[in-house]
């Protein structure tokens, strides 16, 4: 068997296939040179032969079998050819398919994913279950393939790049919170995102218990031609199986109030909504299930509220990496023009004009950075003063200078940050540690 890409997901498959007694080939676009000593350590103890600097069809064309990354897109010339010459080519899903020794609750969406994934172990924790946690949220799939523990459950956070190569993985529960566009680089049309995201419903509602935001428009429109599928919505609607009503949910004749906890908002009663679902399905003990609703914290870089500077808000939302993320984050933050919006990174196809009605009710200046600064500027530059500052360090020190006392500065890219540092966490941390600087600064200079 062949893996293409040697990044996370990548290098616990390859362990767990050595283990299985499988020879592997690796093949990287970077050279053996740029590896980690961890990573040249693996390929020894697993015996993995490496092609580094690229893939070649001669190399891949050994392996009968090709495992392609989450990050390597699969219609990728050389895997094409790999194809024609008659492999197989798959993602870690589908060889983890036939492997799960307990129900699997799959959750995907453009965004909340991370938190309802988080927020699910929480509710089966709370109730005295023992759950596998991992998938697109950090700890790759093969971590459960090669794990000896019993689980109840497993809980994935998936990806439109996990679900796209999925082969017959169809999960016992599946979950999808929301689509707005997102990865447009990568599926080049919507309805191509989309299709990768129902891919996780293709066992029918017979096989797969299907929950879907009924709230969400572009998921209505996606799920409708799916009529063998039975599903259970969650939403502001009284028909839904999931009732949200001001802060709190109904469903099954139970209710949970949410008011006075992190999830009271929009997106957190949307999410908990979905988590609800679920934990009703696996029957967990609804006393236990409130007290972690009401105790449960959404990780840090999500409308994260850092500093209260001076009268100024700043809040770091750098998990924001799609225009919906933004667009919800425009909207939770409210007010009349009184935000300053940091804004830009790596392109990911998304159209920005998407942006212009929150922009145009809520944002007072816009300060862009990072390669996509030109083409945010050439979407939402005429309707608001815009600053083009070289760094994010910059950018917090001309988005600080542009707020008045009652402002928020918000750092919501809509954008990828691999053109500036090497993911949204590095980039939320820079963003604070930069907010702290700038006010030390200050203070100093008051009291000289
Ligand atoms: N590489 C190639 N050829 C290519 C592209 C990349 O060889 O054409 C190599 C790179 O040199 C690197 C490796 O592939 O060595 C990187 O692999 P990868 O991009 O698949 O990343 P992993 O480190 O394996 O991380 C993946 C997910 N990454 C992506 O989907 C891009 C992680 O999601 C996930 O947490 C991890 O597996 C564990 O399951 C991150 C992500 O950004 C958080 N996801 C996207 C998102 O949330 O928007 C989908």
């Amino acid at each position: 068997m062949a893996v293409v890409g040697f990044g996370r997901a990548s290098q616990a498959m390859v362990r767990f296939l050595h283990e299985t007694g499988i020879r592997v080939l690796v093949s990287d676009i970077r050279n053996y040179s740029d590896l980690s000593p961890q990573e040249r350590e693996l390929l020894d103890q697993c015996a993995a032969e490496f092609e580094g600097g690229g893939h070649s069809t001669g190399f891949l064309s050994r392996a009968e079998i090709v495992v392609a990354s989450p990050g390597v897109d699969h219609r990728h010339s050389v895997l094409e050819k790999v194809r024609q010459s008659g492999a197989t080519v798959l993602g870690e899903l589908a060889v983890a398919a036939d492997k799960f020794d307990a129900p699997v609750i799959g959750v995907t969406g453009t965004n909340g994913k991370t938190t309802v994934t988080e927020l699910i172990g929480a509710l089966f924790r709370a109730a005295g279950k023992k759950v596998f946690v991992g998938g697109n949220i950090g700890t790759p799939l093969g971590d459960y393939l090669l794990s000896d523990d019993e689980y109840e459950a497993v809980i994935l956070e998936l990806s439109s790049f996990q679900l796209e190569l999925c082969g017959d993985f169809v999960p016992q529960v599946g979950v999808l919170l929301n689509i707005t566009p997102d990865h447009l680089d990568r599926h080049h049309t919507l309805e191509g995102y989309a299709a990768a995201k129902m891919r996780l419903f293709q066992g029918g509602s017979e096989q797969t218990y299907p929950v879907i935001n009924g709230d969400d428009p572009l998921c209505r429109k996606f799920a409708e031609p799916m009529d063998q599928v039975n599903w259970a919505r969650f939403g502001h609607d009284d028909d839904f199986e999931a009732v949200i009503r001001s802060t709190r949910v109904e469903l099954s004749g139970s209710n949970f109030e949410l008011a006075g906890s992190q999830l009271a908002n929009l997106s957190g009663l949307l999410n908990s909504s979905a988590a609800l679902l679920v934990a009703d399905r696996f029957g967990l003990d609804e006393a236990a299930v409130q007290q972690a609703l009401i105790g449960f914290e959404p990780g840090d870089h999500r409308l994260q509220q850092v500093a209260h500077y001076n009268g100024i808000t700043y809040i770091n939302d750098s998990k924001a990496t799609n225009t919906g993320a933004v667009i919800n984050a425009l909207h939770q933050v409210g007010g009349e023009r009184s935000i300053v919006l940091i804004a830009g990174g790596r392109d990911k196809g998304d159209d920005f004009r998407l942006l212009r009605k929150s922009v145009a009710a809520h944002v007072k200046r816009l300060v862009l950075i990072g390669e996509a600064s030109e083409a945010l500027g050439d979407a939402l530059g005429d309707l608001v003063d815009t600053d083009y500052p070289a760094t994010l360090e910059e950018a917090v020190l001309r988005a600080s200078a542009a707020g008045k006392p009652g402002d928020t500065v918000l750092f919501s890219p809509a954008c990828a940050s691999f053109d500036m540092f090497s993911d949204y966490q590095q980039r939320g941390a820079f963003f604070i540690e930069a907010v702290h600087r700038l006010h030390k600064r200050n203070h100093a200079e008051m009291h000289q």
